[in-house]
Order: structure tokens, then sequence, then C-alpha cells
């Protein structure tokens, strides 16, 4: 562990309970290398002690964890040193793998952002607490790569045609969606991760589940809008082809298909098939062929000109006007 990396991410315990706070508020907890190795160490230390939970929180208000750090990434691929960038997706997913077999309950309090991932910390733990201002996004699709850190595995397993829909599109979920679709599994109101840490320690012989349940209160969550767009999300995105579902959702003809058709078109052509061939065949896939399926994927990807200029146009010059190498799927002419 690097210096840059002891002060990146904040680690203790405290009365049974382990704390890991990601403290990278500047880049939004964006993961860098370092801070997956230290996450790492200190969950592997913390194998051997007994504690009754793992809180993952940030010490911002902003942010639980914006991705990884793409930047890097990019600037790895134009200096020709991939392999760096290999070694960082290698120890990231083998982070969400320990997560996800992780003896101890894992606690994820997510308050505010949380991208690609920040989802791969939470998701594979037994429980994602939301605040009301909560974010969820698996954004790739318009950056030139695809859902990583293990979302061909837990996407597919959403309700009907949700994790497609997510997916492709990159669409951002609240609190009430995250609960919905079982990204999340708690509420709680947003007092920061002392008071959940601390409720957790107060009550060391109680389910995790009751303690959160408790933490809650009376606090009303929203209806989920996602909800009440979900027939036309199966409808849509349970078609077999990329084609297809742009055609069921230009026929749908509503406004929330014409902002997902808006979302499809500016999202990466190359990034959609390689997302929707990965989600399809995911369902049949355990977590770990997931994870290795999208290593080898990521490592092709990262090096195509489309990431490139994804996440030039998103994270570097900001116009947020890529170009992408392919042509959009309805002025593809097929082969004569
Ligand atoms: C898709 C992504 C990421 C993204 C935007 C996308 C991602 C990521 C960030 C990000 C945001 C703010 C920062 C930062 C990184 O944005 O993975 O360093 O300050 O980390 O459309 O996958």
């Amino acid at each position: 562990m690097t210096d840059a990396a002891a002060v990146e991410i904040v680690t203790g315990v405290h009365r049974g309970v382990g704390r890991i706070l990601l403290n990278r508020p500047k880049a939004l907890n964006a993961l860098t290398t370092d801070m997956v190795a230290a996450i790492d160490g200190v969950l592997a230390a913390w194998e051997d002690t007994p504690l009754s939970a793992v809180l993952i929180a940030s010490t911002s208000a902003k942010a639980f964890c914006a991705g990884g750090d793409i930047r890097t990434i990019r600037e790895h691929s134009l200096a020709g040193d991939a392999k760096a960038s290999e070694r960082f997706f290698a120890s990231e997913y083998r982070l969400n793998a320990r997560i996800a077999e992780y003896p101890v309950p894992v606690v994820s309090l997510i308050d505010g952002l949380c991208m690609g991932g920040g989802l791969g910390l939470s998701v594979h733990g037994a429980f994602r607490v939301v605040t009301e201002r909560a974010v969820l996004a698996m954004p790739e699709t318009g950056i030139g790569f695809f859902p990583d850190i293990g979302a061909s595995y837990f996407l597919p397993r959403l309700p009907g045609a949700i994790g497609m829909y997510l997916g492709l599109t990159g669409h951002r979920i609240d609190a009430a969606d995250a609960l919905y679709t079982g990204l999340a599994t708690h509420f709680v109101p947003a007092d920061g991760p002392d008071a959940v840490a601390e409720s957790l320690a107060d009550h060391p012989g109680d389910p995790v589940d009751v303690v959160l349940n408790r933490l809650a209160g009376r606090s009303p969550v929203a209806e989920s809008r996602l909800a009440e767009v979900r027939g036309d999300v199966d409808r849509a995105f349970g078609a077999p082809t990329l084609g297809e579902i742009d055609k069921r959702l230009r026929h749908l003809d509503t406004p929330w298909a014409a902002t997902a058709l808006a979302a499809l078109e500016s999202a990466s052509p190359q990034s959609l098939e390689i997302t929707h061939a990965l989600l399809a065949r995911g369902r049949q896939r355990t977590l770990r062929q997931c994870l290795d399926a999208e290593l080898s994927l990521a490592r092709t990807t990262i090096r195509t000109p489309d990431f490139l200029e994804g996440v030039r146009a998103a994270l570097v010059d900001k116009d947020r006007a890529p170009h992408w190498q392919r042509a959009p799927l309805d002025v593809r002419t097929p082969p004569a």
C-alpha cells in the first residue's frame, strides 16, 4: 500500500464492527489500484477477526463511489501500458468475489452516487442500504465500455428485463427503484456512516436485517418510477436482439420509450453489442464465471477506439459528444 492509499481508504474496527470508508472525495471515490488493494487487504486481515459486520461507506455526502478510475485506465492504454489496467481489473474483480463470499455480513451504505465499480463493492455483499440521496447506475455503454464488476451475474438476475434495460441504457435509479429492483435491501435516512456502524455495534446479537429495519424507522419511501413502466421495460428489453429492442421501443411510442431510445442512440454501438451478448450469457453463469468472462472482455475493450473516445468525451474533454466507430443500428445495412 502506498501513502496515497492510506489516505484514500480509512479503516478501523470499533466495538466489533469493521469500517471501510472510501476517502477520495475529489474524484467521487473512483477506485484506484491502490484503493482496491487496500480494501482487499483489510478484508483479508479481518477474515480471522470475530466481527458482527463490516460496513463499507464514504466520507463524502456526494458519492459512495463513481466507479473505477477510468481516466487512468485510458492513460495506460494511450501510453501502451494496458497491462497495468489489466492488473487493476483483475484485482478489482477478485475483490468483488471476496465480498460475495465474505464470512461476515458486508453492509454497504449507499448515500450519494454509486456507479459501476461502486456497485461492485456493494451489490455482492449481503446488505445494501440506500438513503434518499442514493443514485445508482451502470453507465458504461456511454463510455465505450460494458457493465463489468460482476454485472453480467447480477443484472440478469433482477426482475424481468430490468437488468438488460439498466445495462444497455445506463439509466440512473433512485432509492425507491433500487429497493424495487433488489439492488438495495434497506433504506435509512442520510445520517452518515457512524449512525449505521454504532447501531450495528449496539446490537451484536441481533440479525443485521433487524438492526437495519429498526434504523429505517417510519421513514416513507417513495413509489418506484421503474415499477410504473415495468410492463414496457419487460416487453421491450426482453426482446432477443438489439434490433428487436429498438423496434419494440419505437412501437411503444411513449415518453419512457423515447428516453430509452435516446440513451441507446447515444451509447457506443460496440458496447451495446458486447453488453447484450454478455448479459444474455450471464444468466447461465456463476459469479466467478461472469467475472472471468468480464476480465477477458475488459482486456480487449480498453484497447478499442470507442473506449478511448468514450472516456475522453465523458471525463477528459467533457464535451459529451463521442464519435463512435461503427454506424448506429438504424443506419447499418445488412450484408447483400
Ligand atoms: C461511465 C463510467 C464512469 C463514469 C461515467 C460513465 C466511471 C467513473 C466515473 C467518474 C466520475 C467522476 C470522477 C471520476 C470518475 O464516471 O466508471 O474520477 O471524478 O469512475 O459514463 O463507467
